[in-house]
């Protein structure tokens, strides 16, 4: 049986809760930011000297200020990531600065550097690429502010500088794209080519899900990827890649691609070509956004597997747990489910995103 959403995100709150409970923490998972912002916003203040002591000891009592560095906007998965942060920020009470690096990772360092200027109280980014961060985040440590990376991960060695990782694992996201072509192609007698799209070069999730795939599909000599190049996580980019694999290659059965996006740009090619997606080509994509549900529900991606961009009350819970002192995992895992075209018709209607 899959995860549905609802139970994705409960589970991936009592992970957190699991954790958190040890340190005393209560309330619901879910609704953290209620929880936080009631108690601060009324600090008695009676005498002077207990005001006094108030606003010198609890830093509670001031707003927190929170510096988001954005990767883009170049997927439906990031525009929903987008705006879970900035709602749950609200619902929290935080002052959220918030960033668009474009897909570039000097814009990330460069507005990382801006936040430690303002001297923000937290700094959470989503890292567009894994290496070559060291330096900016021992900027942050060196000036005392805490950094949370969600959705993507970083490679440095030294983990103490940064609080905690909050996202999907993404090898184990491409192991079941994987295994559901194995089971799909079990008896298959000549070869299984394969084109994959891979997301932008050098980011996690490309690493990651290109190598889980890798990792499963070789317990079958008969699934071969014949090509595999960057589409850059964009609708645009999976479009032009797809027309230059179909110009190149007699003979393409399945499509892998990273992200939904890329898929359904490639799906675009593949109709100009005069072809049927899903049916000529068998698509398998990641993400579940609504756009990726849709052609699912239309048979034209066969298999999409999950990837929940929905990080926003994780990420405003860790932040409140780390400005309180408390001990969180270096490691939160969201909880994501995969879809068959019949699953995706069924699902349809519920997508948020
Ligand atoms: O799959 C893709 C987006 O980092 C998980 O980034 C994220 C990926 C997501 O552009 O659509």
């Amino acid at each position: 049986m899959k995860l549905t959403r609802k139970m994705g995100i409960v589970l991936a709150a009592s992970v957190l809760l699991l954790f958190t409970a040890a340190c005393g923490s209560g309330g619901s998972g879910s609704g953290s930011g209620n929880n936080t912002s009631g108690g601060s916003a009324e600090a008695p203040a009676n005498s002077a000297a207990e005001a006094k002591s108030e606003s010198a000891e609890a830093p509670a009592d001031k707003k927190v200020t929170l510096g988001f560095a954005q990767v883009g906007a170049e997927s439906g998965w990031r525009t929903a990531n987008t705006t879970s942060i900035q709602d749950s920020a609200k619902e929290a009470g935080f002052d959220l600065k918030f960033s668009d690096a474009q897909q570039k990772q000097e814009n990330q360092i460069k507005a990382i550097r801006t936040y430690i200027q303002q001297k923000v109280d937290v700094i959470a980014f989503s890292p567009v690429v894994e290496s070559g961060w060291d330096t900016v985040l021992k900027e942050a440590k060196d000036a005392g502010i805490p950094v949370i990376l969600t959705d993507r991960a970083v490679d440095s060695k030294d983990t103490s500088l940064y609080e905690t990782f909050i996202g999907s694992d993404f090898v184990e996201e491409g192991r079941r794209a994987g295994q559901w072509l194995v089971d799909k192609y079990k008896d298959a007698a000549g070869d299984v080519n394969i084109v994959e799209l891979q997301g932008t070069t050098g980011s996690a999730p490309a690493n990651d899900r290109k190598a889980g795939f890798a990792e499963v599909i070789k317990s079958n000599p008969n699934l071969k990827v014949i090509a595999s190049q960057t589409g850059d996580f964009t609708r645009a980019k999976g479009k032009e890649v797809m027309q230059a694999f179909l110009k190149a290659n007699k003979k393409i059965d399945v499509l892998y691609a990273h992200n939904d996006d890329m898929a359904l740009g490639a799906i675009q090619a593949i109709e100009a070509a005069g072809l049927k997606p899903g049916e000529d080509i068998v698509i398998i994509s990641i993400d579940g956004v609504k756009d990726g549900f849709t052609a699912a529900s239309e048979g034209k991606i066969n298999f999409i597997v999950e990837c929940n961009p929905l990080l926003g009350p994780q990420l405003m819970q860790a932040v409140r747990d780390v400005l309180d002192g408390k001990e969180i995992p270096k490691r939160i895992v969201t909880v994501e489910g995969v879809f068959t075209s019949e699953e995706a018709k069924k699902e349809l209607p519920n997508r948020k995103y």
